[in-house]
């Protein structure tokens, strides 16, 4: 076929390493930018395809997100701006580590598999982040695109989920709003001045807010956004490209590292917030004037937004059905808190977004949080059409026609297509505002359990294998009794252990009553895990 021809030549100016083998991981491909080339070319392949089958728009996002600045990668973006459906993660691992000369043929198996209409137009958009090494990526995806005939749309350097988001609008002829990055921008920020309108006592100390943009793309865009918010929201911005992107600062570092970033100026109680290396993730802290640090994260976020919703709903008088939807590394104080007093539904499952997405899909209003600070809210059809019409009844009373009202700019400030740390953001200020909540009430609604994570180096990190959510190890044998026995040895105590999807580790968690216990926890569990999963290199040693 020509197509093919097209393909065969332009794939020689992206050659495959000899012998490298890459998996389509927990978000993509990731690993060192220079191996990534032709994962690149052939990942705009894939997306093309994936646009003729779907006749929809297809999105492809070059970032490594947290990780080091020399490392890169690549996520895909299905049509309602959701990630790649996992049916297509193994073409795309099976193409990226094909011989060049087999590309033509490995191709026409997917056409043929996936009864692929090859006639059929194709849009792949493209953004990236703002690595040295996303440009000439970024160039070679467009490539691979352009060697199967596709059309696309380069939006240069923009968060992931905006990328997300453009995808969403333009699969719904504009319905979910304009695919640009100044729509994006206007919808935000509307629906956030509209929220803090009723707010009138808000005074300039709760319009400020210190950001840490881990010296990345969400940084720039930060900065884009600013005189759309009208001085509602008036931040301080940190990070913002002065520096090398996430080193020492950004949201995982913040979350793993539980410390204030490097490169910010903070008040002792003030509220600060980081984002990571592509806007999906954010984290809130501050520190206390005992000079303790109070990290507030994906759990502690997911529990501000549920309450503030339910609060709403019951208002309203709508009978939706509320979930929050975790993973594993939810600390249990959060999850106690929001089924014993909060009454709110909750859900447990594997680590990565889509897992949560799905999850939180199967409910009216589905917040979903990663306790790394990965989250968003998901509205069903219905609910959004239940909140519409309430607020746009002539009958309905004051107090229901309020909070109606404020659910519907809440759905508008919330990107309902991945997490992302600016609507995130947007929509947290805009809570603590209109219930006239400090940082400090905010972090008090429960107490974190203390808690400890460590990695372990193994072999073959895929001889540990879990289940129930990842919260017991299946294999290897014995180190779930090994872990059962560990834990008993500790108050309000637990621990799982589970191989990384994106580094070669194994991870381990723990929690316990004191630090002590839960970093003894933590160390003893990660023995266990390099006598029983075979681990290389050194034995861990004690954390004290
Ligand atoms: C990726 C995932 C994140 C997950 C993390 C786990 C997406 C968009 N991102 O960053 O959700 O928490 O991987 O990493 O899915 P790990 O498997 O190395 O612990
Ligand atoms: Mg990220």
């Amino acid at each position: 076929m020509a197509h093919f021809q097209e393909v065969s030549k332009r794939s020689t100016l992206h050659p495959k390493p000899a012998g490298l083998v890459l998996q389509y991981g927990t978000a993509g491909f990731r690993t060192n930018a220079k191996h990534l080339d032709h994962i690149m070319f052939r990942m705009g392949l894939v997306a093309t395809l994936r646009s003729k089958k779907t006749k929809a728009a297809i999105g492809v996002m070059v970032t490594a997100s947290h990780n080091p600045e020399e490392d890169n990668g690549v996520k895909l973006i299905d049509p309602m701006g959701e990630m790649l459906t996992a049916a297509w993660e193994g073409h795309a691992t099976h193409l990226a580590n094909v011989e060049q000369q087999e590309l033509p043929s490995v191709l026409e198996d997917m056409i043929e598999k996936e009864s692929i209409d090859m006639s059929q137009e194709a849009v792949v958009f493209v953004g990236k982040d703002t690595r040295s090494s996303s440009d000439s990526l970024s160039q070679a995806v467009l490539d691979g695109v352009h060697a199967l005939h596709g059309h696309s749309k380069d939006y240069g350097l923009v968060t992931t989920p905006q990328l997300h988001y453009m995808v969403r609008c333009h699969n719904t002829q504009g319905l979910y709003g304009e695919a640009t990055v100044e729509g994006y921008y206007s919808k935000l920020c509307q629906a956030f001045i509209e929220l803090t309108k009723n707010t009138p006592n808000r005074t300039d100390d709760q319009k400020h807010l210190t950001v840490d943009g881990a010296n990345g793309i969400g940084a720039l865009k930060v900065r884009e956004m600013e005189h759309h918010l009208k001085r509602e929201l008036q931040v301080s911005l940190f990070n913002h490209g002065d520096g090398q992107l996430n080193h020492q600062c950004g949201a995982d570092f913040v979350k793993v590292q539980q410390k204030l970033p490097t490169g910010i100026k903070v008040n002792t109680g003030e509220r600060c917030c980081s984002f990571d290396g592509d806007g999906d993730r954010i984290i809130y802290y501050y520190t206390s004037s005992d000079g303790r640090f109070h990290l507030l994260d994906g759990d502690k976020i997911a529990t501000l937004i549920s309450t503030f919703l339910k609060e709403l709903l019951i208002q309203a008088g709508l009978n939706l059905k509320l979930a929050v939807v975790q993973t594993a590394y939810a600390n249990s104080s959060s999850t106690h808190y929001l089924e014993d007093s909060m009454k709110v539904i909750v859900r447990c499952t594997k680590t990565g977004v889509k897992h949560l997405h799905h999850a939180a899909q199967e409910f009216d209003t589905g917040v979903y949080f990663e306790a790394n600070g990965h989250g968003t809210v998901l509205f069903s059809k219905a609910a959004e059409e239940k909140i519409k019409q309430l607020a746009d009844d002539p009958n309905t009373d004051d107090t229901r026609k309020r909070a109606a009202l404020l659910l519907r700019h809440t759905i508008n400030v919330i990107n309902q297509t991945v997490g992302d740390a600016i609507s995130d953001m947007l929509l947290i200020e805009a809570i603590l505002a209109l219930k006239g909540m400090t940082v400090q009430q905010w972090d008090a609604i429960y107490t974190d359990l203390p808690n400890r994570q460590l990695k372990v180096k193994v072999s073959e990190r895929r001889v540990v294998d879990t289940a129930d959510a990842e919260r017991r190890a299946v294999s290897p044998a014995g180190l779930q009794d090994a872990i059962d026995g560990l834990v008993k040895k500790y108050r309000h105590a637990r621990s799982f252990v589970r191989p990384s999807g994106t580094e070669d580790v194994v991870r381990v968690y723990a929690e316990a009553e004191t630090q002590e216990s839960a970093d003894s926890l933590a160390h003893e569990v990660s023995l266990a895990v390099y006598r029983l999963a075979g681990g290389v290199g050194d034995e861990p040693k004690p954390l004290h």
